[in-house]
């Protein structure tokens, strides 16, 4: 009897290793925009995954509860493709986490930080348990599932080598695409700007406001965290402008004084109005009235 019992449990012991095999982290991997992508397959696929877009390992704790958070507007397209590659790569990663697509509303001119600012204060009130906040464009999907979503002691930036840019940082104070900061990194920053509106110059000034230093005995501030070059690989899905997102004529001068703005500007003076909230089986989808331009 105990011998047979000693062998049931080495059976069963393979047996939850083969299956493991299954959702562990892989590496590299193989990323393209070419077949047709219907949100029903994408759902079929993950379907360990709630709705609103809401994930938890069943076989670990994890020490962190993540918010993603997508600016997006009429990208409906790159959203498929977006949550078809996503949704696996977090699983494997072993996360808690929602997703959050903050959906601009009307046709005046986008604000992306601004949104993203939405987005934080948004997940907060749909579980005030997220305390990592990940912000993502819609349109890029990492190439290494070593790229963890997740925060850390400093502030991440994750897609540092880009295929628009020949895999490589553009600039030195570059902190587009993906990033990701806990909650009491953003809340130190004031979050992000919300007078950026168009294309550009929002991400340039998140960067000032890390690096710049808050209180006056601090001389660094916080300090950029970065993945391995090998590691930190994105493809953009390729797109035109698109309309009503115009590069921002006023970038140039608004990002040599983030300094001075970033106090009165930020996550403590956002004014927008929630218009719906809806929880979709793969996301949950925010349409806000975020204002115009002044
Ligand atoms: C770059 C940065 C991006 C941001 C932007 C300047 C990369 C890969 N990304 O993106 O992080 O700093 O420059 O603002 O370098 N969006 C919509 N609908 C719209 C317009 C924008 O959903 O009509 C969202 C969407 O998530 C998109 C993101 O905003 O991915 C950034 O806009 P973009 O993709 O047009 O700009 P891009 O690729 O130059
Ligand atoms: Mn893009």
């Amino acid at each position: 009897f105990l011998v047979a019992v000693i062998l049931y449990f080495d059976v069963y012991a393979q047996h939850l290793a083969f299956f493991s095999r299954f959702s562990a982290r892989v590496g590299r991997l193989l990323i393209e925009f070419t077949s047709p992508m219907p949100l029903e397959r994408v759902q079929r696929e993950n379907p360990g995954v709630l709705l609103g877009g809401r994930y938890t390992p069943p076989d670990c704790t994890p020490a962190q509860t993540v918010a993603v958070i997508i600016p997006f507007r009429h990208r409906e397209h790159h959203l498929r493709y977006w949550l078809h590659y996503l949704h696996p790569i977090l699983r494997r990663q072993r996360l808690r986490y929602g997703i959050y697509v903050i959906n601009q509303h009307g046709e005046d001119t986008f604000n992306r930080a601004k949104l993203l600012n939405v987005g934080f204060l948004e997940a907060l009130k749909e579980d005030a348990a997220y305390d990592c906040f990940i912000f993502s464009d819609v349109d890029l999907v990492p190439m290494d599932d070593r790229n963890l979503y997740r925060c850390g002691d400093q502030p991440r930036h994750f897609a540092i080598a880009m295929d628009k840019f020949g895999f490589r940082l553009p600039y030195a104070g570059y902190f587009g695409g993906v990033s990701g900061l806990s909650k009491a990194q953003f809340l130190r920053i004031n979050g992000f700007p919300n007078e950026y509106w168009g294309w550009g110059g929002e991400d340039d000034d998140i960067f000032n406001r890390l690096s710049v230093p808050i209180l006056r005995i601090s001389l660094t501030g916080m300090k950029i965290s970065r993945p391995d070059i090998r590691i930190g690989r994105y493809r953009m899905i390729k797109h035109d402008r698109d309309k009503h997102n115009e590069p921002n004529p006023q970038r140039f001068t608004k990002i040599q004084n983030t300094k001075l703005t970033m106090k009165r500007d930020g996550i403590g003076s956002v004014r927008y109005q929630v218009l719906e909230v809806s929880r979709q089986p793969l996301f949950t989808n925010i349409t806000v009235d975020i204002g115009r331009p002044p």
